[in-house]
């Protein structure tokens, strides 16, 4: 049996054992494998870095998508920027009050090998809510029509397709899209391995968005350990919690429970000190 070794950022590397390596191909874009483990089950890797696993992904997709779904005014429409692999569409589909779902993944190899690789991530894929178009999301924020409730982005670091997912003219595309009272959920990275490009995108987001609130968990997956995702909006409350909502989903969720929400918003004291004002009252 031989290692897969991460390499993240030029700064740290986490191997795992592999049982057997089950697809490597390559896109217009990126190069995308999956790699059974030992320690995380089936492992999507991109461009040589770890995306989700069998075992853990739910630290993730349940961490990026239930306090939005949970604390919106309203979660009707929802758009995944990203999200090729499923797991963030199974989650927002977990909902009931969602009528609509757009997921637009650029990479259409993604989506291809995580349907026929990942079947227990991507469990949503045929929900009659769920429209899957393969495209730039970055182009759609600017020229679409449509509002949504929710808008989730759930793609790559900040490198190579999903660089673009991070800048102030992108943000500034999906306020425009956000319907009053709307919220964005994004992936952040790491407050702690990449201190400085979390506080960057924290930064950028609030120069668009009068409310910006981070949160933070484990995936045990990111060599980083700690985690951010970070909602933003016009009017977002994470203390909000709807309870309808939060009762439809906490039952069968793995991680997230009304107590995880309220603790993944308390912020680490160097974060914190950051951070000083949660709202900065921008527009
Ligand atoms: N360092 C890896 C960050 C990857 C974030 N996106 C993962 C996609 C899972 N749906």
């Amino acid at each position: 049996m031989d290692w897969y070794r991460e390499v993240y950022r030029d700064r740290s590397s986490y191997g795992l054992r592999v049982r057997e390596r089950l697809f490597d191909g390559r896109s217009d874009l990126q190069r995308v494998e999956v790699i059974d483990t030992l320690a995380w089950g089936r492992v999507l890797v991109i461009d040589g870095i770890f995306m989700t696993s069998e075992r853990d992904e739910h630290y993730y997709h349940e961490l990026l998508v239930h306090p939005a779904l949970v604390s919106a005014p309203s979660v009707a429409r929802v758009l995944i920027i990203g999200g090729g692999d499923g797991g963030t569409a199974r989650e927002v589909l977990r909902h009931p009050d969602v009528d609509r779902c757009l997921l637009v993944e650029i990479d259409p190899l993604v989506v291809e090998t995580s349907r026929r690789f990942l079947p227990t991530i991507g469990t949503a894929w045929d929900d009659r809510r769920l429209e899957v178009r393969i495209g730039d999301g970055v182009a759609h924020v600017h020229e679409t029509d449509e509002r949504y409730d929710v808008v989730i982005l759930d793609g790559t670091d900040p490198v190579g397709p999903g660089e673009g997912l991070f800048d102030e003219r992108f943000y500034r595309g999906v306020a425009r899209v956000l319907a009053p009272g709307g919220v964005l959920a994004a992936q952040t990275e790491s407050p702690i391995l990449t201190e400085e490009l979390f506080f960057d995108i924290q930064a950028t987001l609030r120069r668009v968005f009068r409310r910006v609130h981070p949160c933070f968990g484990p995936v045990p997956l990111y060599s980083a350990g700690l985690w951010s995702y970070t909602l933003a909006g016009a009017e977002v409350d994470p203390a909000r919690i709807d309870t309808k909502r939060l009762a439809a989903i906490e039952p069968s969720c793995k991680h997230y429970s009304a107590e995880i929400h309220r603790a993944a918003f308390a912020m680490p004291a160097a974060v914190r000190r950051r951070l000083p004002v949660p709202d900065l009252p921008t527009r």
